[in-house]
């Protein structure tokens, strides 16, 4: 009697840990991809989000994040959060690129003026898009994150775009990336973000491109030891979840992880602002060379090629582009 009692009451814990648990309340272990640190602002913030989703569910949702990319590099967890077995994670979009056309215009070089006019594009005209074709490819988009603006890195001094012709560059998993660096002159090299630090130092590559914290904190800056601020692209990320999660919550439940991811996003962003700075005191006390580029219209001119592939037979997406243009 007394074990019976034991089996069933195991029987209902299982149960609660299966990740389509139907019946709500009870309750559901959802796991979250990071390919960062867990204290990079991005781990921090999705951990914030967790945090406040459990609390506001009463733990019925319990959110696990897996960082380091514990869970794989990110073309792999796109694929395995539209397939139900990666339920939320923060996303760089330019990973969607071929897969989310409305992706791509947020990629675009030298389109942000700053920060802000970034973020109000994200935050509204952009956003609304981004999120409407991510959702066709069974991605809901809660929030948006920060990713400053992404600069080249190289083994060799970089000052002008003739310096950097015939390079071999890093880019992600993108067209619009390989036609971006191909644009500047250079020899676009797509690779996992893991694999870059390797391939600087075996000389599979020159030289990549991101932001201040993502070079600082991959230790990539130890290997490439010239940062030229060239701030081509300003690409935001995103907080998401998966559909097949998203389906079976109910309303109060969305709004709870809406709203939560709003802050979190919110915490996101003030630790980038601190991180960015703090990233580039480091690499320059380690020894690194800041080449400060002024006047970048020279590399922008490089540009035209990319806005015409990708926008100019396009309404929707040079629309996009023009709205964005548009904002204050
Ligand atoms: C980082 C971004 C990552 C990843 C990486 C990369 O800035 O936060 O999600 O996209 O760049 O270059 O692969």
């Amino acid at each position: 009697m007394k074990l019976t009692r034991v089996l069933k009451a195991a029987a209902i814990a299982a149960a609660a840990l299966l990740p389509w648990a139907p019946t709500p309340g009870q309750a559901q272990e959802w796991r979250g991809w990071n390919i960062h640190a867990a204290d990079y602002p991005n781990g921090r913030g999705m951990d914030r989000f967790g945090e406040l989703v459990m609390q506001r569910t009463n733990n019925r949702i319990r959110m696990r994040t897996y960082h380091s990319a514990q869970l794989g590099q990110q073309d792999e967890a796109i694929q395995q959060m539209r397939l139900g077995s990666i339920d939320f994670a923060n996303f760089n979009l330019s990973p969607f690129n071929n897969l989310a056309p409305s992706t791509q215009v947020v990629t675009l070089p030298f389109l942000f003026r700053n920060v802000e006019h970034m973020q109000r594009a994200i935050d509204g005209v952009a956003g609304e898009e981004i999120a409407k074709d991510l959702e066709q490819i069974g991605i809901i988009a809660l929030a948006w994150y920060d990713a400053g603006a992404r600069s080249l890195y190289t083994v060799r001094p970089v000052r002008t775009p003739a310096d950097v012709r015939g390079m071999k560059i890093r880019v992600q998993t993108s067209d619009l990336w390989i036609d971006l660096m191909r644009a500047m002159g250079a020899n676009p090299t797509p690779l996992p973000f893991g694999e870059v630090f390797t391939s600087l130092q075996s000389g599979v590559i020159d030289g990549a491109e991101n932001n201040w914290p993502s070079y600082e904190s991959t230790r990539h800056f130890e290997v490439a030891r010239f940062y030229t601020t060239t701030e081509h692209s300003n690409v935001p990320e995103v907080l998401a979840v998966g559909v097949q999660r998203w389906r079976r919550l109910n309303e109060q439940e969305r709004n709870i992880l809406r709203d939560a991811a709003r802050e979190s996003a919110a915490f996101q962003r003030q630790l980038w602002a601190e991180r960015e700075q703090v990233s580039r005191r480091r690499v320059e006390a380690a020894g690194v060379t800041v080449i400060e580029i002024t006047d970048r219209s020279p590399w922008a001119q490089l540009m035209e090629p990319v806005y015409q592939k990708y926008t100019g037979n396009n309404p929707r997406l040079s629309g996009m582009v023009q709205r964005i243009r548009e904002l204050p």
